[in-house]
């Protein structure tokens, strides 16, 4: 279905870039702007994927932790939450100024797990079974990333990742992980989705990439 895995990391930032556009255009046909989205791109890998809710919604973490186990969607609300207002910018140019997300810090549920001493990196995976992300340990731990559950002060709809998506804060949007269900604790970084697809895992907005705009200056 999606022709940029045959590039992979072959191929130049700005031709990726076109990829993204294309291979993200329509395997749903709901892509492009979303309506009252305030400028924001419904993006999906995935053909479909599955509407959880606060019953059914879990979230594993497992790996090189000492507690691995899995939250609900109330114990992850029980948590104390962090909100944050930033610029959202995806790799393709697209940028949406000023926008909140809140949630608990991924360095928080790292904490309750207990990372062991090898531990290295992050693995995130998703319930539209397709898409993944990664984080070193240290960029995991930073305070300005989060599990989202909520973006603009309302829960995260289904189409922006809902019931809950990671937020990486100082990175381009497509490390925000949405429809997250999995933390895998890793001995090493495993790239994810667009990532395995040329992408850099060190996503910095401005810095990456190939890009030397810097929309944050
Ligand atoms: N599960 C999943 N998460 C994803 C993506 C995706 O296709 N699937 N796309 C990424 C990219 S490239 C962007 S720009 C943002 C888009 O988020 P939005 O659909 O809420 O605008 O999600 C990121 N997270
Ligand atoms: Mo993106």
């Amino acid at each position: 279905m999606l022709g940029a895995g045959a590039l992979s990391v072959a191929a130049a930032p700005a031709l990726q870039h076109v990829l993204e556009g294309v291979a993200q255009k329509d395997p749903t046909g709901l892509s492009g702007l979303l309506p009252n989205g305030g400028g924001f791109r419904y993006y999906s890998v995935a053909a479909s994927v599955p509407h959880k809710s606060a019953e059914n919604y879990r979230l594993t973490v497992d790996g090189l932790v000492d507690r691995p186990g899995a939250h609900t969607l109330p114990e992850l609300r029980a948590l104390p939450q962090t909100r944050m207002v930033r610029d959202v910018q995806c790799v393709t140019g697209w940028r949406v100024p000023d926008t909140s997300f809140e949630g608990v810090r991924l360095s928080t549920i790292l904490d309750a797990a207990g990372v062991r001493p090898s531990a290295r990196a992050v693995r995130l995976t998703c319930f539209d079974g397709t898409y993944s992300e990664s984080l070193t340990l240290q960029q995991a731990r930073r305070a300005d990333v989060l599990v989202a559950l909520k973006m603009r002060d309302k829960d995260l709809s289904h189409a922006h990742g809902g019931p809950v998506r990671l937020y990486v804060a100082p990175m381009y949007f497509y490390k925000s992980a949405k429809w997250l269900s999995g933390i895998t604790v890793t001995d090493e970084v495993r790239p994810g989705y667009w990532e395995e697809r040329g992408y850099d895992v060190d996503a910095w907005v401005g810095r990456s990439n190939g890009r030397g705009d810097d929309p944050t200056a």
